[in-house]
């Protein structure tokens, strides 16, 4: 029966659905709760809301009428919960395209279905969940058949206008001022509160909170560890100087309307001397002076795609990474699929090298060796693997639905030898990937083992050079009991399985969704931090574990941790160690 109706034209199937729902509440009880896709893990991921505003209303031929004012508040709900998956120009990423000639054939009614109840692809239940009234399901229904109004584009013009010096390069110390044991320290995405929190790794003190950009994303350091830049969902990146006596703000610049990635020069020569920052809205990158942020070169990503090469007018800037191997700023195109690596040796005269990767690259990370750079091509459900000596796709590896490395795990699997492992949203599926074409050419490339983590929703592992334990977290899944502990597995007797650790509640936070996530080493490796991410107007913490005995070493509540997510320690993410 289920396979009859898969096979059945869509509006068929639409069709059929709406009947059902009509005539028999029991099934349209049944349909919501499978349909409740804001419980998907991949849903929640996506839900955030994009800080874009200013986008100028369209009136299409064809579509349904809409007011000015009705047509603002469409806009403001679709950049709050749609352009995430859908895409600002509705295109197309995650989520299906809807563009007026699709959306008009489709028709109000129709469409107003779809957001009504959702759909088992992953859509949400926009108004049987209560997020959408009625009145505004109807209003998303017609306002999609208009076209998509086109957000402002960001040049050197408006970047130079945000751009902010707020400390001259000459006004800086000379040396570092502080007694910090600056290799130790922690920046701490404090994310609905816009700012973040710099935490000493020894004494575990606060050392500042400096405002940041809008829902903060990354922080990133430069090579020799003395700069901080952070930047946040609406592109605005902070320079922090570590060197000063309390480590605050020296520049900043807003790099477009919505991003997510920043990095900086690594090569030997160019320490510290370039920053990239790579954005959403609008599809580009850009290369600043890396003590200064000042914007040097802009380039557009949009582009033709690398399966069906059809133009995509928003290809987003997902991870970047800074080549150890040559003078290059590693790029992720997500929605073309082409990893680009952006030569910085002559900018003026710039070189870059385009590999056909895979759809939908979004985050990753090193191998051991720090010449492969292992990336998720997440709805793709493939690493890429891209060798940055040679320039080249090594390989692509299929994995189980929707892997999520963050930067991922590298450690010595006692079987396969050297190994970077993924965890994944869609499942609880741990991948093991082999790294080592030298003395492992047999297993390079492939998937060595798939572990079973504690189940989907997952988005960042863990281990350490000086560790034998590896963390997969949970954050996302539905069930509370599971999206509030985390999974650990002794590197050395993997198929042992793992054990769970009820990280949440060791925090002792009270009532809220206290999801724990992100799992960071100390410099030592010998302490992992986790973020126990609650609610705006809830109690977070950081929880710190001996990782030898895996028991409680410090929880750290204070009041200003709000929302704590990402942290990054800064020797391990200067010198690329996870
Ligand atoms: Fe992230 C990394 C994009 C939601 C916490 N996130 C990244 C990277 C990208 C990305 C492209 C890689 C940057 C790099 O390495 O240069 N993240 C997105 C999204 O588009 C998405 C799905 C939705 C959104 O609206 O932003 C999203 N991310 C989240 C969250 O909800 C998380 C869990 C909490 C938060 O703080 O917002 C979150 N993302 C993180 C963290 C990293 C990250 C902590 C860095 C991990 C690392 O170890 O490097």
């Amino acid at each position: 029966m289920k396979t009859i109706f898969a096979a059945l034209p869509g509006l068929m199937k639409f069709i059929i659905l709406t009947l059902l729902a009509t005539l028999f509440p029991a099934f349209l009880a049944a349909a919501e709760k499978e349909h409740a896709a804001s419980d998907k893990p991949e849903t929640a991921y996506q839900a955030a809301p994009s800080p874009i505003e200013a986008a100028k209303q369209v009136i299409t031929p064809g579509a349904p009428p809409i007011t000015a004012e009705e047509f603002e508040h469409a806009k403001t709900i679709f950049f709050q919960r749609c352009a995430g998956c859908h895409g600002v120009l509705r295109k197309g990423a995650t989520g299906k395209p809807l563009t007026p000639d699709i959306t008009q054939q489709r028709g109000t009614d129709y469409l107003k279905v779809f957001i009504n109840f959702g759909s088992p692809a992953g859509m949400p239940n926009w108004g049987t969940s209560g997020d959408l009234t009625p009145e505004e399901v109807d209003l998303m229904a017609r306002y999609i058949q208009h076209d998509p109004p086109l957000p402002p584009e960001w040049g050197m013009k408006e970047m130079k206008e945000t751009w902010k010096v707020h400390v001259p390069v000459d006004k800086r110390p000379t040396k570092k001022m502080n007694s910090l044991n600056l290799d130790n320290l922690f920046s701490v995405t404090l994310r609905d509160s816009g700012q973040i929190a710099l935490i000493d790794g020894d004494t575990k003190q606060i050392v500042n909170i400096v405002k940041t950009g809008y829902a903060v994303h990354i922080s990133r350091l430069s090579v020799s560890g003395r700069y901080l830049y952070v930047i946040g969902r609406d592109a605005r990146i902070n320079l922090i100087d570590l060197w000063m006596e309390k480590p605050d703000n020296v520049a900043e610049i807003k790099a477009g309307l919505e991003a997510r990635s920043v990095e900086t020069s690594k090569y030997e020569g160019y320490e510290d001397k370039y920053a990239i920052a790579g954005t959403y809205w609008p599809p580009q990158y850009v290369i600043m002076s890396g003590d200064t942020l000042e914007p040097l070169k802009i380039v557009s990503t949009r582009g033709m795609t690398v399966d069906t090469q059809e133009y995509h007018p928003e290809p987003r800037v997902a991870a970047i990474v800074a080549s150890h191997q040559h003078p290059e700023f590693i790029v992720n195109v997500k929605e073309t699929g082409k990893v680009l690596m952006v030569n910085y040796e002559d900018i003026g005269n710039l070189q870059v090298t385009t590999i056909d990767a895979a759809r939908f690259l979004h985050d990753g990370g090193w191998d051991s060796t720090k010449r492969y750079f292992m990336t998720a091509a997440n709805q793709s459900n493939k690493i890429v693997v891209v060798d940055s000596k040679e320039k080249k796709l090594t390989a692509l590896v299929d994995v189980h639905e929707i892997p999520h490395p963050g930067r991922g795990a590298n450690f010595i699997d006692p079987e396969f030898g050297p190994v970077w492992a993924t965890s994944a949203i869609g499942n609880q599926h741990v991948t093991v990937i082999g790294t080592d074409p030298v003395n492992h050419p047999e297993q390079a490339w492939k998937a060595v083992r798939v572990l079973d983590g504690q189940g989907g929703g997952s988005l960042f592992i863990k281990t350490h050079p000086n560790s034998s334990n590896l963390w997969v977290d949970t954050p996302l899944n539905p069930d509370p009991k599971i999206s509030q502990s985390i999974a650990v597995f002794d590197i050395n007797q993997l198929d042992k399985g793992l054990e769970v650790l009820p990280i949440a509640e060791w925090a002792d936070l009270g009532d809220g969704p206290k999801r724990v996530v992100q799992p960071e080493y100390n410099k030592a490796g010998d302490e992992v931090w986790f973020s126990v991410w609650n609610g705006k107007d809830q109690k977070s913490a950081i929880v710190i574990l001996d990782d030898k005995t895996r028991k409680v070493k410090q929880v750290i509540k204070d009041e200003r941790l709000v929302t704590p997510t990402g942290k990054f320690n800064v020797y391990n993410t200067q010198h690329d160690i996870y």
